[in-house]
């Protein structure tokens, strides 16, 4: 049989010609059109990229399959049933579409309800790729652990320039499926360059599947993506063979970048020869050549170019006469919200109540066992119960499974809900929160430990991607997680273990804030957090972990705190303190140490925070003091200071004082440390001179 025939029996060529026409159609009129006229502001040409992406596309059909993808993936999506007029509407910012005009056009989404999901893009190249493996490893989970058939030979892919295979991402993410055995399939599309950026300096020798291909658990394919039939076979062999649970495939296939990265950018570093080559190279004239006589007329095809120029014509008109996005409606959904009937408005997408999870009873009523615990039993045994009422919870972070956790907060969980439910993690932090990330988007619930907050630091992308995601879909994806972060000074500082710096998270918009003092708070507010619908930074201060002060009896199976309700450990007419964490019993000893009457407020969250309490109680004693560990300038207390100052200046007796730690990393030596470090002392001193003011 003559090998095209036999191509084309298994692939349905006159749709891919068609999907690729339809992604040059678009090319062509934003360049000649949309741009010049400022209809769109800031293009990205898929022109040279289509033919891989879309074979792939059609390959991706199963129900759970998952892809992550990155800015010029537009192939993929009209691939994947994009429709044209969401295609040309996103990049005009028009109404509607995959973000409401809220983000870039060709960064793209799609809840996929019968077919593959796309995961949220992001702008940041790299950081598609640990939530890929997130997404892979909920199929397995879904599929042998909770045992739904459905998910069997689902796949998650990932799309990658060759600039992308430096980044972080790329290895905490090939680290994770290769040493997991995930079904995952990487795609990288090697145009040669990342912007003007030679493929020879991401990777030695500019090809990233020669270096991989001695990788362990890794099965490589490499070649043209220019070629129809070869492309078309690659694909089909990666496709097949992560399907069968082989194992996970990178499959690298070189395509030319016929524009610019983007419409602004002139390509003067590549030379006339470099130009020519790569026209010469167009998959889209190397796929007609293909097509035509032998499967497709040369009239079809001709035909095919009309009708796709007309389809992408009437869709710009279309989208144009699409409405502006409303000015009104641009705060919403960067938490969850409700609806007017009081019931939650779910994103299509991502966490546990799109598909409808209820939880055990919860309660606000503490009902105290006998014995007091300290925050780390109180942490264990919330864990505990929610992986024991909630099959879709999952708890993993470096050290967190045999050893139970650096501080012990994780012990013997692993022996009682096994390793695919309590896990440790590669020491990769950017890979334990993509893959929280994707693991999310896929309907689980992951609680992910850092192992102390300043390793935080390598996931700043992840966190801060992951906090926007319900904004910048407009409410059609979100990834309710939880991650639980140890801090602050101990019985002895350093640079490393002890910083506190939790106002970074406040300014990653998106998430939530849980910041403890004891151990009843701890259970309240750890169990809200793994049944909320937004991702939380669960703070776990380390010198409460095993403090006296802060144990408390264990408040039940059922208690929960509700976000954003400040408790008062004392009431008084004197003074206002404010703090959280381990400043609150210091302070506590101040106001005992003196002969006064303070409102002493312990926020207990600082995202959302109850600013209501903290304004009725300056209002009632006209003086205010901020106790913080984190740095001063710009710490959270210069934000609650500057909201008492607005809404309550004028019952004001004195300025808002604020004590914290100096600008300084936290010293180790013990006298220096307590040298900066607010202390019972320091905070009695501010108090009677703000008293005395
Ligand atoms: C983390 C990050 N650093 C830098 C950039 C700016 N930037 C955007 S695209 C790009 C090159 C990416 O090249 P590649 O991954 O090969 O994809 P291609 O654009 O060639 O398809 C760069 C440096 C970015 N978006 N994100």
């Amino acid at each position: 049989m003559n090998e095209k025939v036999a191509v084309n029996e298994r692939i349905n060529w006159k749709e891919i010609a068609h999907a690729i026409l339809r992604s040059r159609a678009i090319d062509d009129i934003e360049e000649q059109k949309l741009v010049p006229e400022k209809k769109v502001l800031y293009q990205f040409s898929a022109r040279g990229h289509e033919l891989g992406q879309i074979l792939l596309a059609s390959l991706l059909n199963h129900k759970h399959d998952g892809v992550s993808a990155y800015y010029r993936s537009r192939p993929l999506m009209l691939g994947l049933g994009l429709s044209l007029e969401d295609a040309v509407s996103a990049p005009m910012m028009k109404s509607g579409s995959y973000s409401d005009g809220r983000d870039i056009g060709v960064v793209c989404n799609m809840p996929g309800e019968n077919g593959p999901t796309v995961l949220p893009m992001a702008g940041d190249v790299g950081s598609q790729y640990t939530p890929a493996v997130g997404w892979a490893q909920a199929i397995e989970y879904r599929r042998y652990i909770l045992n739904e058939d459905d998910y069997d030979g689902a796949i998650s892919v990932v799309l990658g320039g060759d600039g992308s295979v430096a980044t972080n991402g790329f290895w905490s993410s090939l680290t994770i499926a290769t040493t997991q055995n995930l079904p995952l399939l990487y795609y990288i599309e090697d145009n040669g360059y990342g912007i003007s950026v030679e493929s020879s300096l991401q990777t030695p020798g500019g090809n990233i599947a020669k270096n991989l291909y001695s990788f362990k658990n890794l099965r490589i394919f490499d070649g043209d993506g220019t070629n129809p039939e070869e492309a078309a076979d690659l694909l089909e062999q990666s496709v097949q063979y992560v399907r069968e649970r082989k194992g996970p495939v990178l499959v690298r296939l070189t395509v030319p970048r016929l524009n610019g990265h983007s419409y602004q950018d002139n390509q003067s570093y590549k030379s006339d020869k470099t130009l020519t080559q790569e026209k010469k190279r167009d998959p889209l004239g190397r796929l007609k050549s293909f097509l035509v006589p032998e499967i497709l007329s040369k009239s079809e095809w001709s035909g095919l170019e009309k009708e796709t120029k007309k389809e992408v014509e009437n869709a710009v008109d279309q989208a144009g006469k699409r409405g502006e996005p409303d000015p009104d409606s641009v705060k919403r959904y960067t938490f969850s919200e409700k609806k007017s009937d009081g019931s939650i408005d779910v994103q299509a997408k991502g966490g546990l109540l799109p598909e409808g999870h209820t939880f055990p009873e919860s309660s606000q009523t503490p009902e105290p066992e006998k014995a007091r615990i300290n925050i780390v039993e109180a942490i264990r045994r919330t864990l505990e119960y929610e992986l024991k009422t909630n099959p879709r919870l999952l708890v993993f972070g470096e050290d967190v499974g045999k050893k139970g956790g650096v501080h012990a907060a994780t012990m013997d969980l692993q022996t009682a809900f096994g390793q695919d439910r309590v896990f440790d993690t590669s020491l990769s932090e950017e890979g334990i929160i993509g893959r929280s990330v994707g693991l999310a988007y896929a309907g689980l619930m992951p609680v992910a430990e850092i192992q102390f907050r300043k390793y935080a630091d390598p996931a700043t992308e992840q966190l801060h991607n992951c906090g926007t995601i319900r904004w910048r879909t407009a409410n059609r994806f979100a990834a309710p997680v939880v991650v639980r972060m140890p801090g602050g000074f101990a019985k002895v500082g350093d640079p490393w273990h002890s910083l506190c710096n939790e106002v970074d998270f406040l300014h990653a918009v998106g998430w939530q804030l849980a910041f403890p003092s004891n151990a009843q708070d701890a259970v309240g507010l750890l169990r809200t957090a793994m049944r909320d619908n937004n991702p939380t930074i669960f703070f776990e201060h380390r010198n409460l972990l095993d403090a006296r002060w802060a144990r408390r009896p264990y408040p039940g199976d059922k208690y929960v705190v509700p976000f954003g309700e400040a408790s008062f450990l004392k009431e008084g007419n004197d003074i206002t303190i404010v703090a959280w964490g381990a400043m609150v019993e210091r302070c506590e000893e101040a106001v005992n140490s003196l002969d006064l009457s303070a409102d002493l407020i312990d926020l207990r969250t600082l995202m959302p925070w109850d600013k209501q309490a903290v304004l009725d109680s300056v209002k009632k004693t006209n003086r205010c003091l901020i106790v913080h560990e984190d740095t001063q300038t710009s710490g959270f207390g210069a934000e609650i200071s500057a909201v008492i100052m607005h809404e309550a200046f004028e019952w004001l007796d004195a300025p808002v004082e604020r004590l914290t730690f100096p600008d300084i990393p936290v010293p180790h030596n013990l006298g220096l440390m307590n040298a900066v470090l607010p202390g019972v002392e320091m905070i009695s001193n501010k108090i009677e001179q703000l008293l005395s003011y």
